[in-house]
């Protein structure tokens, strides 16, 4: 090959050409593979999680995992201590974005549990973990119609409630309530993806 180039100026640049094109395509086609792939796991992960997703498991830990991407604790801790054992599993609390995920987690509790929504940057305006409002997401699941939940109580805790639970002590575990961050309750952790 040397010596054709030698020989000729014209052809190494053709082959040269020739060569980058083609190691552009392989790249190419590299990545998409791996996108392909990645997408692959993504799809097989969503499908268990919709399809296959009822059954829960008990873990050595004493965790029960749900769908693969659900963590519900065994302990109890204060919300942010709740969210930074989620963390440390390279997880976050969960977060709920329709009724269907509503549904399915108020069927797995039997006590009430953090989930990964606050009002602590600015009262009154909650947010999930992930930074989301609940306008983005176009769901709540607050408590009541009359007693009204959040309702930022300072009688127990003069900072507020400022963090959301899934479920109140008094076994009303279909909705959501504001209560003191320091509060020791079961938690949600949730895989993300
Ligand atoms: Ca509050
Ligand atoms: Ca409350």
């Amino acid at each position: 090959m040397f010596s054709v180039i030698r020989d000729c100026p014209c052809v190494p640049i053709s082959i040269l050409s020739v060569l980058i094109v083609f190691k552009s395509m392989a790249q190419i086609v590299v990545c998409m593979e791996r996108e392909c792939h990645e997408l692959n796991a993504k799809f097989d992960r969503l499908k268990s999680y919709f399809n296959d997703g009822q059954s829960c498991n008990l873990s050595v830990d004493g965790w029960t995992v749900c769908r693969g991407l659900l963590y519900f604790s065994a302990e109890k801790h204060n919300w942010s201590k709740s969210r930074d054992v989620c963390v440390s599993k390279g997880a976050d609390l969960v977060t709920i974005t329709s009724q269907n995920e509503q549904d399915f987690l108020v069927s797995k509790i039997k006590e009430t549990h953090w989930i990964g929504l606050n009002d602590l940057e600015t009262e009154g305006r909650w947010v999930w973990v992930n930074n989301q409002t609940l306008e983005e997401t176009g769901v709540e699941f607050w408590f009541g119609s009359v007693q009204k939940e959040p309702d930022n109580w300072k009688v127990q805790d003069p900072s507020g409630e400022n963090c959301a639970s899934l479920g109140d002590r008094n076994g009303n575990l279909h909705t959501w309530f504001d209560g003191s961050c320091k509060q020791q309750k079961k938690f949600i952790c949730e895989n993300k993806y």
